[in-house]
């Protein structure tokens, strides 16, 4: 490895369990194809590949199985999958040989674990949510019953919410509180970056408790601007980009959950280059990339590239 060379950590977190459809979990493999193939290959970085957080098996649901369960999430597997991501992105960030730990899903409720992970090892990060969806959904509020819908009200679980505020899941998710990752502090730690599919559950609560959001082009510039002035700018930041923020219709057909309009590819790289300027970044999570959840290889061929090109822009060097 050159001297000056930068170094990101791969963690795998090949799981489907937080949704009904099947292919979320391959995307691990498709992004270190990538990687292999030098189109995940940011310069001046050198990749390292730490493998993935659990078995793959443990982290799948068929079709068939979701069908059956009436897609209730099964919340048990999926928090034993979380934990052991929690686990791997404390350890990849505290062995302190990586500059960034890249947790690599899967579908969106995997940032349960890398959320917790990071905040074990950074109680101060901040998160910047990069997604269509604000998945703040609870067990209440959620029109669908997914859990990736639902991530950063999980991560924000702690005594004294409101039951209307709270989940349960039969106790799935004690270990959060066990294993001594602080909970998510929505008003001041999120900031979320191209959200335009909100459930008006999602909404009262962001607006009750004035969550930052950047939405429309002007938002996005008015983004980048305040990451100048930002009040905490010691703190390192944890970007979780969810790929169904592009528009489905031109740069990211292969998503679970397509919503409409969103970022060009350029419009998002120019976030995550402002991002990586910063020279905060510490971790990301990629998730929802499907590649059977579209039509055609062209369809595969550009949402893939375009995944990598939203990757490569993160971790370009400041
Ligand atoms: N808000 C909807 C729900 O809770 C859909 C959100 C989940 N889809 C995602 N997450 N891809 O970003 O079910
Ligand atoms: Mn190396
Ligand atoms: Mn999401
Ligand atoms: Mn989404």
């Amino acid at each position: 490895r050159a001297s000056s060379a930068r170094s990101v950590a791969l963690v795998g977190a090949p799981t489907n369990l937080g949704q009904r459809r099947v292919g979320v979990e391959s995307a691990p493999e498709t992004l270190r194809r990538l990687a292999r193939d030098g189109a995940l290959a940011p310069p001046g970085w050198d990749v390292h590949d730490l493998g993935d957080a659990f078995a793959r098996e443990d982290g799948f649901r068929s079709a068939a199985d979701a069908a059956a369960d009436g897609g209730a999430t099964p919340f048990a597997a999926a928090s034993a999958a979380h934990r052991k991501l929690a686990d791997a992105v404390t350890r990849a960030l505290g062995a302190g040989r990586h500059d960034v730990v890249l947790a690599l899903g899967g579908d969106h409720s995997v940032s349960i674990g890398s959320i917790a992970g990071v905040l074990r090892d950074a109680p101060s990060a901040r998160i910047v949510w990069i997604d269509a969806h604000a998945d703040v959904n609870t067990e209440r509020t959620s029109p669908s019953g997914n859990l990736h819908g639902m991530a950063l009200a999980v991560s924000r679980q702690r005594r004294g919410l409101s039951r209307d505020d709270s989940n349960d899941f039969g106790g799935a998710y004690d270990w959060l509180r066990t294993t001594r990752a602080p909970p998510l502090d929505l008003a001041k730690r999120v900031t979320y970056v191209g959200s335009r599919e909100l459930d008006p559950g999602e909404e009262t609560l962001l607006n009750a408790l004035n969550v930052s959001r950047f939405t429309g082009v002007d938002d996005l510039r008015a983004f980048t601007a305040s990451l100048a002035s930002d009040d905490d700018p010691g703190s390192p930041i944890h970007a979780s980009l969810d790929v169904d923020v592009l528009d489905p219709s031109a740069f990211m057909p292969c998503v679970g959950t397509r919503a409409r309009g969103g970022l060009t590819t350029e419009q998002c790289v120019d976030v995550l280059r402002a991002l990586a300027a910063t020279g905060r970044v510490r971790s990301a999570d990629v998730v929802e990339l499907n590649l059977e959840a579209c039509e055609t290889d062209e369809e595969r061929a550009a949402s893939a590239a375009n995944a990598a090109a939203l990757l490569n822009a993160l971790l370009k060097s400041p």
